[in-house]
């Protein structure tokens, strides 16, 4: 069982996609463990986005993620960081796969609509960022089994 960081950013929060994207996501299985709707500030984005300091889209990803409110949410499921990215499709939308959320609502990278962790370490860093432990919650659902052998 994996959990999985993902980021609904600032331009699908003002596009009214919330709902749309947290739908592809609960649709395909992956059972959501935390959630809430929040301002990035500037100083949990320069964390956030540490690996890409100093390179040339690193000012404007920053100024994009904190332009207004995300809805964050954490992900749980059997290999949830793949799925859950590959539900996301490319990180430029101009090459994501029809179907995916981010070839099905955008068309350019630096508007990518979601942002999902890349790697059970990535993940663990990124979930510690933005919930505490008490904010995850520990769960079953019906519908699990019929979602997951186990
Ligand atoms: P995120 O982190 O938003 O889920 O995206 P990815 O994990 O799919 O992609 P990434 O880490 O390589 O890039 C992070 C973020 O930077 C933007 N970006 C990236 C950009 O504006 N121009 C670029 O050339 C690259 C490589 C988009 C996503």
């Amino acid at each position: 069982m994996e959990r999985t960081l993902i980021i609904i950013k600032p331009d699908a929060v003002q596009r009214g996609l919330i709902g749309e994207i947290i739908a592809r996501f609960e649709r395909r299985g992956l059972r959501i463990v935390g959630m809430k709707l929040m301002q990035i500030d500037e100083a949990l984005a320069r964390r956030h986005y540490a690996v890409h300091e100093g390179k040339p889209f690193y000012e404007p990803l920053v100024a994009y993620i904190t332009s207004g409110p995300v809805v964050v949410m954490a992900l749980e499921g059997k290999d949830a960081i793949a799925i859950a990215r590959r539900t996301m499709g490319a990180t430029n939308p101009a090459e994501a796969l029809p179907g995916t959320i981010r070839a099905d609502f955008g068309i350019e990278i630096g508007r990518n609509l979601v942002h999902g962790s890349d790697g059970p370490e990535t993940a663990a860093f990124e979930l510690d960022l933005f919930f505490e432990e008490s904010e995850l919650l520990r769960y079953e659902r019906a519908i699990d089994p019929w979602v997951s052998e186990g």
